[in-house]
C-alpha cells in the first residue's frame, strides 16, 4: 500500500491510507487505545478498538513505547474535535521497532539536557515548528532574489584571507599552508557582481567569538547579496523589501506554526517597507538621552541596540557609523570621511542587528591603504584588489544573519534553538 502522509489527511476522508511514522503518545483504557502518531510532516490521532482488529495487533500496541516506528492503516474520518480536524481509526499496525525508553517525556527539562539530545529534541513539536519555519525563511530568500535577477554564486569555505577582523579567525591546515573558515563570502561575492551584475551567496559562515550571549553561534548561516552599481541607500531599499517579504511570507504560510511556538504575531503584521533610518549620531544621542554614558566612536553593545530599537515598530537603519569601528572595506561617506556609507538593520524586541551592509570601497588606492592600515598582508589580497584595477564600479551589499532573524520571528529567547545543531563556545555535541 502506498504511504500517505498526514498533511494531506484531508484528502483521504473516506478512505483506508497507510501511514508511517513514529509513536508520538499513547493513552488507552481497557478496550480502546489511543495513538498519537507523528509521521514529520504533522501528528494525528488513531483510535484502536479491540473488538475491530485482530487480537495480536490489539497486544502488539499494548507493547508500543513512545517514539517506537510504526506503520498503521486505517480509514480516515473527519473529526471537528480532533486536533488537526482528522482522526484514524486504526485497523491494522505493524511494529518496525520498539523504542528504548525515550529520555525526552512531556515533563521539563533543562536547556543543557535538552541540547545534549538536539538529535532527538528536534522531533518535538515546538522544535519542528521552528526548523519549518526556518525552511520557510529560507525558501523566502531565495524566492525573492531569484525573482529579481540575482545569480547565485557560490563562496568557498576554505579561504585564507580574514575580512571581518583577524581576531575571530578558525585557522586550519591546508597541507602545510595556513587557512580559514569563513567568516563571510563577500569578497568572493564582490568578484562575482563584477561578473553578473546582482549576485548572492547563501551558507555556513565560522567566527571563533569568545562570546556566550543569545545572539553568537560559532557557526552560522549567513544571506549575502551583492550589487554593483547599488548606492548604500539602494542598498538599504533592497533589505526593507526582503525582510518584509520574509515576514509576510512566513504569516501567509507558517500560521500553524506560529500558533505551535505561541508567538505573538501582531507586532510582524507591522512589518513592511519602508523602514525608519537613523544616522549612528542620533542613535548616540538618543542613547545618551536614555541615560547611556556611551560616546561617539563606540561600537553598541546588545543592550544599546535594544534600546534604539524600542524607539520603533518595525526594523530599524542605523547608518553612517565611525570607520574606525568597521570593516576596512566600507566606503567613507565623501561628505565626510570619518563615517562610512554603511548600515546595520536592527530588528525589533530586543533582538538586534540582523543584517549588517554597506558600500565597498572601489578604489584601487583607497582600498590599498586601507589593507595596510588593517595590516592586513597585501599579497592575499591581489586578486580582490584587481576587481579596482578591472572596471572597477561602485558596489554594495549586505549579510543576513538566518539564525538571528529566525530567532526574531520565532520569538525565541536564544539563537541555539534556531539551528538544528547549534555549535556555540563549549558546545559541538551532537
Ligand atoms: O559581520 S557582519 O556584520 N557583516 C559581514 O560579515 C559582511 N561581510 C556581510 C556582507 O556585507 N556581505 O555579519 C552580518 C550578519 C550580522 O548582522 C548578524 O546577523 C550575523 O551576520 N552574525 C552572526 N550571527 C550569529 N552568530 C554570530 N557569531 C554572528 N556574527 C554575525
Amino acid at each position: 500500500m502506498e504511504q500517505t502522509y498526514i498533511k494531506d489527511i484531508g484528502q483521504h476522508v473516506g478512505q483506508t491510507v497507510e501511514l508511517r511514522g513514529w509513536l508520538y503518545n499513547k493513552r488507552s483504557s481497557g478496550k480502546i487505545q489511543f495513538l498519537l502518531v507523528r509521521d514529520g510532516t504533522g501528528v494525528i490521532q488513531g483510535v484502536m478498538l479491540k473488538n475491530e482488529v485482530e487480537p495480536e495487533v490489539f497486544e502488539a500496541a499494548k507493547e508500543l513505547t513512545q517514539e517506537s516506528s510504526i506503520i498503521v492503516r486505517g480509514s480516515v474520518r473527519a473529526d471537528e474535535r480532533a486536533p488537526g480536524g482528522y482522526e484514524l481509526t486504526i485497523t491494522d499496525l505493524e511494529v518496525v521497532q520498539i523504542a528504548d525508553e525515550y529520555p525526552i517525556t512531556p515533563k521539563e527539562h533543562g536547556v543543557e539536557f535538552l541540547m545534549n539530545h538536539r538529535h532527538l529534541w528536534l522531533r518535538s513539536q515546538k522544535q519542528h515548528a521552528i526548523m519549518k519555519i526556518r525552511h520557510e525563511i529560507i525558501r523566502a530568500c531565495r524566492d525573492f532574489l531569484d525573482s529579481r535577477g540575482f545569480t547565485q554564486v557560490d563562496a568557498p569555505i576554505l579561504i585564507n584571507t580574514a575580512a571581518e577582523g583577524t581576531t575571530t579567525l578558525f585557522e586550519t591546515d591546508y597541507f602545510g599552508e595556513k587557512a580559514y573558515l569563513a567568516q563571510t563570502g563577500q569578497l568572493y561575492m564582490e568578484a562575482a557582481a563584477m561578473a553578473f551584475g546582482k549576485v548572492y551567496c547563501f551558507g555556513p559562515t565560522f567566527r571563533a567569538e569568545k562570546s556566550k550571549t543569545r545572539r553568537h553561534l560559532i557557526e552560522f548561516w549567513m544571506l549575502e547579496p551583492e550589487m554593483a552599481y547599488y548606492t548604500n541607500d539602494d542598498n538599504m531599499r533592497l533589505q526593507e523589501e526582503l525582510v518584509s517579504f520574509i515576514v509576510q511570507r512566513v504569516l501567509e504560510n507558517r500560521r500553524r506554526e506560529l500558533e505551535i511556538i505561541e508567538r505573538d504575531t501582531t507586532k510582524l503584521e507591522q512589518v513592511k517597507a519602508p523602514f525608519p533610518r537613523i544616522s549612528y549620531d542620533e542613535a548616540i544621542k538618543l542613547l545618551q538621552e536614555n541615560g547611556s554614558d556611551i560616546e561617539w566612536g563606540s561600537d553598541f553593545g546588545a543592550p544599546d541596540e535594544t534600546i534604539i530599537a524600542e524607539n520603533f515598530d518595525r526594523p530599524v537603519f542605523v547608518y553612517g557609523y565611525p570607520a574606525e569601528i568597521k570593516a576596512f572595506y566600507m566606503q567613507p561617506d565623501p561628505n565626510r570621511p570619518e563615517v562610512v556609507l554603511g548600515s546595520d538593520l536592527l530588528a525589533p524586541e530586543g533582538y538586534g542587528e540582523i543584517i549588517g551592509g554597506s558600500e565597498r570601497i572601489h578604489d584601487y588606492e583607497l582600498l590599498r591603504q586601507r589593507i595596510a592600515e588593517h595590516n592586513l598582508p597585501e599579497e592575499d589580497y591581489k586578486w580582490y584588489l584587481d576587481l579596482r584595477k578591472y572596471g572597477s564600479v561602485p558596489h554594495s551589499g549586505f549579510g543576513l544573519g538566518l539564525e538571528r532573524t529566525v530567532a526574531w520571528i520565532c520569538g525565541l529567547p536564544h539563537v541555539r534553538e534556531t539551528i538544528p545543531f547549534a555549535r556555540l563556545l563549549h558546545r559541538m555535541y551532537p
